[in-house]
């Protein structure tokens, strides 16, 4: 298969080299143009990786028959919409991201209207030291259409899964989008509330729920519903024990005065639950607190 991945971060490298070792063509898209890309992996499915991939060829962009977007929730829309031109109408887009809205400002987008789009929700961990990967964790990517459009590309799982297993299809990936939501309104905001890796949100049980029983009632509102309130919550604990060691995404983002996923995570539910006419005193506080935490920073970087 012809593919670009649209974001050569440390998701978009993992993919990179996954499907290299397929034996599909794959090239990497940057924000600055530049004419190759050096993917260095430490383990991929038990190898390491090394290879100097080609990067921004517009030809192999127009023939490509699967775009992986890997970028933060607020660069996928701008840099989704610049390569729409060029690519074909079939081209599937699988967006890789935390939050959720992004698919809701391409789709409104004239030109974008019918275009297969698919989420992706992965569990992978991996970053970045210098310009190597390295692979922490390996975990599922959950993929699943987001309309109409593309329903038909089940298929794409396998061929995924075949890469970097496991992989699995959804045909209503919407509730899992929602559970991962609610899950990084919990930890992400609150790692950089108290300062903290995941695992030290144990001490905070009550502001946990508080979180966990606002972001339940719209889930509830939605049609959305984890068994009980009581699953949602031991869902977000399993979790934070399973990435216990970790700093959250939110955390390094202000620790390093980046941008961050805040508007498509708590912005993304207010803004549904502004919808329903439910307010979230908590979500809101902390939602107000994060956009605080960015209003200080010296300078805001990518
Ligand atoms: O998705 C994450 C993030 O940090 O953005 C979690 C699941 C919270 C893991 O750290």
């Amino acid at each position: 298969m012809k593919i670009t991945v649209l974001g050569c971060g440390s998701i978009g490298k993992l993919w990179i080299a996954a499907l290299t070792l397929q034996s599909h063509e794959v090239q990497g898209w940057l924000r600055v143009p530049q004419p190759f890309l050096d993917v260095c992996v430490d383990n991929i499915n038990g190898n390491p990786f090394y290879q100097r991939i080609t990067a921004n060829q517009l030809d192999w962009l127009k023939q490509s028959e699967l775009l992986i977007v890997c970028l933060k929730s607020w660069q996928v829309s701008d840099a989704v919409n610049a390569l729409l031109p060029y690519l074909s109408a079939q081209c599937p887009i699988l967006l890789i991201h935390n939050g959720m809205g992004t698919a809701d400002e391409l789709t409104a987008t004239k030109n974008s209207v019918i275009r297969p789009i698919l989420q992706g929700i992965i569990t992978h961990g991996a970053y970045q030291q210098g310009q190597d990967v390295i692979h922490t964790a390996t975990g599922i990517t959950h993929i699943g259409p987001l309309n109409h459009a593309a329903q038909q590309y089940s298929y794409l799982a396998e061929i995924l899964h075949h890469a970097l297993p496991d992989v699995a299809w959804h045909n209503d990936i919407h509730t899992i989008s929602w559970l991962k939501l609610a899950v990084n309104c919990v930890i992400n905001p609150l790692t950089v509330y108290y300062q903290c890796r995941n695992g030290d949100l144990l001490r905070y049980p009550e502001h946990i729920q508080k979180i966990c029983d606002e972001v339940y009632l719209v889930m509830e509102r939605e049609g959305v519903v984890p068994t009980s309130q009581a699953h949602l919550h031991g869902y977000i604990i399993d979790t934070i024990e399973q990435t216990a060691n970790n700093y959250s995404s939110m955390y390094q983002d202000v620790k390093y005065q980046r941008h961050t996923e805040i508007d498509y995570i708590t912005g993304y539910l207010l803004r549904r639950a502004s919808e329903q006419g439910l307010v979230l005193p908590e979500n809101n506080r902390l939602f107000q607190f994060i956009k605080q935490q960015e209003g200080n920073y010296d300078h805001i970087s990518a």
